[in-house]
């Protein structure tokens, strides 16, 4: 096993908890706790867990879950039948349909995540991280009283409370293909925190069908949150350069006016090239600068999950942004270690498959240069409203 130095003065901590891994949302569906095992089985390979704190989470409390969520969702979520058969369990809440499917140990599942995006949140506002991670968070979908796509419990939203009682103002950053509806609408209302989310966007189809560049925060009069949401609408195929650039362009103005003194970059890796729900032609070179870019800011960092349909894919991201967060990326040898468990899974034996090793054809790329200046001037005209 190799060792990597850990740099002097600069702390990351590594939340997780492997009873996490062990959930099944049932035959064939997309979301797979698992892909967390793959993850971190090629994290430590490389032998990354000796330069972070490694924290086993726990499980969040009641009380903790309460401040987002309404009681009478959490006292259904806690109780909701296993036994009952798909087509005959009540759609209350949105729970038991085949996007968030009721199955065994689903209120510890949500229970375990939280804790450790709170947790990482909590190391942040002490001080004893300047960067936290949470690769099973980022269920950024989840509502008050609802599930939705994939999300039970908005670990998201419970972190920026958390970090909202040490931190006047903080940045939510949403790099996941599907956009961030669940942390927008939460924190719609205050401009205490920007949300800014990259998605697929086609006015329709694509889940969960919001997130239009005009939706910017509420349009009455005096309401803080005014201009303080960001959607960045994107259509398939979209590269590395491109996105890069979006992102780089786009998060340093927002940072230049709203002077963030945290930021959660949720890191769905759903956005990458070859992702069994994706669309996109980013790769994990690209993902990772996105990582890169928020950490050169020197801004308390809390790194979560989310997405992500190609679990190979997924645990090649996560690996190389943790090697980002710690700063030992150009140190680790590209060609995957032999004694990485379920190597197997990995065909091509490196971090960075080409696109052509990932998809044999590429995506279409439908971005043209003219939307993505589009995009960047509305938002840059929008951010004039916006003051720290
Ligand atoms: N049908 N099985 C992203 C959340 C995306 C809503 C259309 C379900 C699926 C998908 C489930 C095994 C995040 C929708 C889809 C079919 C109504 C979505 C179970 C395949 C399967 O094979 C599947 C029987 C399932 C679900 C595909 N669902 C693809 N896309 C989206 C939700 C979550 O990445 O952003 C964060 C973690 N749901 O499009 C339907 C409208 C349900
Ligand atoms: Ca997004
Ligand atoms: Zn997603």
């Amino acid at each position: 096993e190799n060792n990597i130095v850990r740099p002097k003065g600069y702390k990351v901590s590594w939340h997780s908890n492997p009873e996490i891994e062990k959930h099944h949302f049932g035959h064939a569906h997309p979301m797979k706790p698992w892909r967390l095992t793959l993850a971190k089985g090629l994290i430590m390979s490389y032998g990354m867990h000796t330069a972070m704190d490694t924290y086993v989470s726990r499980l969040a409390t009641r009380e903790e879950l309460e401040d987002f969520h309404s009681e009478d969702y959490l006292d259904y979520l806690k109780t909701a039948m296993v036994a009952m058969p798909d087509d005959e369990t009540p759609k209350d809440y949105n729970l038991g349909g085949s996007d968030c499917p009721i199955f065994e140990g689903l209120f510890n599942y949500c229970s375990m995540y939280a804790g450790a995006s709170i947790d990482a949140a909590r190391k942040l506002c002490n001080n004893e991280s300047d960067i936290a991670i949470n690769w099973s968070g980022g269920l950024h979908h989840a509502k008050k009283a609802e599930a939705s796509g994939f999300c039970y419990v908005n670990d998201i939203v419970l972190a920026i409370l958390q970090l909202l009682r040490k931190h006047p103002r903080v940045l939510y950053i949403d790099i996941d293909v599907h956009h961030g509806d669940g942390v927008e609408e939460a924190f719609w209302s205050t401009d205490r925190v920007m949300t800014l989310s990259m998605h697929k966007y086609d006015g329709l189809n694509f889940f969960p069908g919001t997130g239009d560049l005009d939706r910017t925060g509420p349009d009455s009069e005096g309401n803080p949150g005014a201009h303080h949401a960001i959607n960045v609408p994107l259509s398939d195929g979209i590269n590395d350069e491109q996105y890069v650039w979006l992102f780089k362009t786009i998060v340093g103005r927002c940072v230049d006016k709203f002077q963030p003194t945290a930021i959660v970059l949720q890191c769905g890796a759903d956005s990458l090239a070859g992702d069994r729900l994706g669309r996109f032609n980013v790769q994990v070179q690209g993902h990772g600068t996105c990582v890169a870019y928020c950490k050169s800011l020197n801004i308390p960092l809390l790194l979560v999950g989310g997405g992500g349909y190609t679990p190979r894919n997924v645990a090649r991201a996560w690996a190389h942004e943790t090697s980002i967060a710690i700063g030992c990326d150009a140190d680790l040898d590209p060609l995957i270690p032999e004694h990485t468990p379920y190597r197997e899974h990995f065909r091509h034996n490196t971090l960075f498959p080409t696109l052509e090793q990932i998809l044999g054809e590429p995506r279409v790329n439908r971005n043209t240069k003219k939307k993505l200046d589009e995009i960047v001037s509305t938002i840059t005209e929008q951010l004039r409203f916006v003051n720290a």
